[in-house]
């Protein structure tokens, strides 16, 4: 395939567009087309400037993330970005939709930067777990700075062009329509004017300025500690940037490929290149193809106003999206709508929403008290209280109303599918959507395929989800389907640990040293006792807690106690609980000190079930295991998921291991047959 063709020359001007769909990766066929074609455009005199401009929905996003596993290819990025840089004329990128990584670098090697007016730049390798590598660290901080630099780089985010504009990443915005044109006119401009071709590598005046504060790279280090705590990148970032501010050009350049090749050879790294792919191969349906028909969702129907209800109805009414919401009584149902209402205003006060943006999202919400009302919708989702014979009823009443080809689909956390299907006509027509609390924010949605459902809803459902900003995850029925399932064994662990005797704070402090924003027993008291609740007839720690009104952070305490400033503090109380607990049910003190031991015996079991879900195919691959557990319950990133994690540690390890759990507690723990035969085939999860 051609990757690069010089289109058209009109008044001296190359302009040579670039084309490596869908997003103008930066393949090494792709820079071999561009050198090639710039090596032509400078060879040829009656070029006397070239446009940089890509086909397709963007500019280059970056360097192609898949051949980072690969054997280096000719040219590096450094033999076409010295080619561009010290080129006889003059280079101008034309910019759209997203200038990222390698692409924006490619940019910043260019004499002249003309952006459309909705284009975004930015460096996000550090969410790769990497730096940018082809002279972002060295060329920005000699155009912004380093402190701006310090802070785009290591958030990674994108710039708007009116931003960029005036930080000086960009040198001119145009209107969309007109930003070839607008590039050549430049580019003819700068010919005329016969000016010398800047390069960003020889400023000197922004670094100049910050070699007077060398304590700039320390004070940021600390003041964003929290925030780095688990990756590496930041840290190889600062490195950088400091060595623009402090090194002669070429060896901060050094430095920066030093570092980047440091960190993309870091376990970090390679799992979050895996969750890069893996959330973005969710969608991807072995038996769904192309052909399969999907619906388009006009309306929805939401029944239930409560905290999940209304959390799914503002997913659809951000993305413009008309939603009915029912409620059996009219005093739920207004709270419901008060609480988007609030919720919505409270993002206009900071700046999120414009009042104008409320205004339409509160318009497109029709609250009813009858589902007579839902007859038009399109999808209609069920979010009520978690009980098969109050859902087998809503259903029914569904299968009442909806009109042929609308889709049913249920939030329900652990129900039978299947079950709620067959309390209608027409089971096909039903579906999971299991969205995770708080449902407006959590990026993940589970779409739970049942027995009968249709594949054209399996493929509406989950190009519906992209659309309204989730990660879908393909699930088979199963309880807990694969989020919830997965996770239980490592509350189940966590406790059991405490009987034992471990103290809670410990188990807490593992969790959180591996990555997890919360320990367990931190998050059980920040959610509630009572709502986490347990059934039952065994004697639990929680039970004997809520049967005290310790609730957690919201009342009295909980696991711990709490602060006027909700700092949690270790509890006599509760370490008497579960010193009762423990002895009513006959386990003996054995407490885990060894903190690799602690966070093997929590996270194994996960493993492990992971591994069942997978072997069941209530999971279609184990990327998608680590997208549920990283986007449903905040799986540290850096660590690839529970399964990529596996992989990682050696499933060897991990079969000994689980081993080790079953020879103390039971066969509970017996190592997942597929999991066996991987470890003994070398094979990876
Ligand atoms: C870098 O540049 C290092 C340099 O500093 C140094 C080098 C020495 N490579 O996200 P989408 C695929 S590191 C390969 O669904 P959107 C993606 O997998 C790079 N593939 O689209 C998907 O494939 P499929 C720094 C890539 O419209 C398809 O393209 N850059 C790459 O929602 C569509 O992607 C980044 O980190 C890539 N770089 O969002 C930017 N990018 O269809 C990464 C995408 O088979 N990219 N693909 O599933 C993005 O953030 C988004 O893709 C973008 C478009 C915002 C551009």
């Amino acid at each position: 395939m051609k990757h690069a063709a010089v289109t058209r020359s009109r008044d001296g001007v190359a302009v040579v567009t670039l084309d490596n769909p869908p997003v103008n990766a930066l393949s090494a066929a792709l820079r071999w087309a561009t050198l090639s074609e710039l090596r032509t455009a400078c060879a040829d005199d009656a070029v006397k400037a070239i446009v940089l401009i890509c086909a397709g929905r963007t500019f280059i996003a970056g360097a192609d993330i898949a051949e980072f596993d690969q054997p280096p290819q000719e040219p590096s990025f450094a033999q076409l970005f010295d080619a561009i840089e010290n080129a006889p004329k003059p280079v101008i990128a034309a910019i759209h939709g997203q200038a990222l990584g390698g692409g924006f670098e490619l940019s910043l090697v260019c004499h002249y930067r003309v952006a459309a007016q909705s284009a975004r730049v930015g460096l996000p390798e550090v969410h790769l777990g990497l730096l940018p590598g082809a002279g972002g660290t060295q060329r920005v901080p000699r155009i912004t700075g380093a402190e701006v630099a310090l802070e785009i780089i290591t958030s990674g985010r994108s710039v708007g062009s009116a931003e960029a504009f005036a930080l000086g990443l960009v040198d001119r915005v145009s209107a969309d329509s007109a930003l070839q044109d607008d590039a050549v006119d430049f580019a003819r401009q700068i010919v005329a004017e016969g000016a010398a071709r800047p390069r960003v590598r020889d400023r000197e005046d922004k670094i100049a300025k910050d070699r007077n504060r060398p304590e700039m790279f320390e004070a940021f280090r600390k003041a964003n500690a929290r925030r780095f705590k688990g990756f590496k990148a930041p840290d190889g970032i600062i490195a950088a940037v400091e060595g623009a501010v402090t090194l002669p050009f070429e060896d901060g350049m050094a430095l920066e490929t030093q570092l980047f090749e440091g960190l993309l050879a870091t376990n970090e790294s390679a799992a979050q290149r895996h969750a890069f792919f893996a959330v973005r191969g969710t969608a991807h349906i072995p038996d769904l193809g192309r052909d399969v028909p999907v619906v388009d969702v006009k309306a929805v129907g939401i029944i239930g106003a409560g905290t999940m209800g209304g959390g799914i109805a503002m997913n659809f009414l951000n993305a413009g999206i008309p939603v009915t919401m029912v409620e059996t009584a009219a005093a739920a149902l207004d709270r419901g709508v008060a609480t988007i209402r609030r919720i919505y205003e409270a993002s206009a006060r900071k700046g999120r929403l414009s009042a104008e943006q409320v205004g339409q999202r509160m318009g497109l919400l029709s609250p009813s008290l009858d589902y007579e009302e839902l007859r038009n919708a399109d999808l209609i989702v069920e979010a009520v209280f978690e009980s098969m014979a109050v859902k087998k009823q809503v259903f029914a009443q569904l299968d009442a109303v909806a009109r042929p080809g609308a889709i049913l689909a249920s939030n329900t956390s652990f129900l039978d599918l299947d079950e709620i299907a067959n309390a209608t006509s027409r089971p096909e027509s039903v579906i999971g959507l299991h969205f995770f609390s708080p449902a407006n924010v959590m990026r993940l949605v589970e779409v739970v395929r049942g027995e009968a459902t249709a594949p054209a809803f399996v493929a509406t459902a989950m190009k519906l989800a992209k659309r309204i900003g989730k990660v879908p995850v393909l699930s088979r029925v199963c309880p807990g389907f694969i989020a919830n399932r997965l996770m239980a064994p490592r509350g189940e662990q966590a406790e059991l640990l405490a009987l034992e005797g471990t103290p809670i704070a410990d188990i807490d402090a593992t969790l959180r040293d591996y990555g997890f924003a919360m320990g367990h027993f931190q998050m059980m008291d920040l959610v509630g006792l009572d709502v986490v609740g347990r059934d039952g007839t065994e004697r639990t720690i929680m039970g004997d807690l809520v049967a005290m009104e310790r609730l957690g952070q919201k009342r009295n305490g909980g696991f711990y106690d709490y602060d006027d400033q909700r700092t949690a503090h270790p509890s006599k109380i509760s370490a008497d609980v579960i010193a009762a607990v423990a002895e009513s049910r006959g386990i003996a003190p054995s407490p885990t000190s060894d903190r690799e031991a602690l966070l093997e015996a929590l996270l194994l079991p996960v493993v492990n079930e992971g591994a069942k879900i997978l072997q069941e195919q209530v999971a279609l691959r184990s990327a998608d295991i680590d997208v549920a557990a990283m986007l449903g319950y905040n799986w540290p990133v850096h660590t690839g998921g529970p399964m990529f994690w596996a992989n990682t540690i050696g499933l060897g390890r991990v079969v000994a291991g689980l081993r080790e759990l079953e020879s103390r507690h039971g066969s509970a723990f017996r190592p997942a047959a597929m999991l066996e035969q991987l470890a003994l085939d070398g094979g990876r999860l």
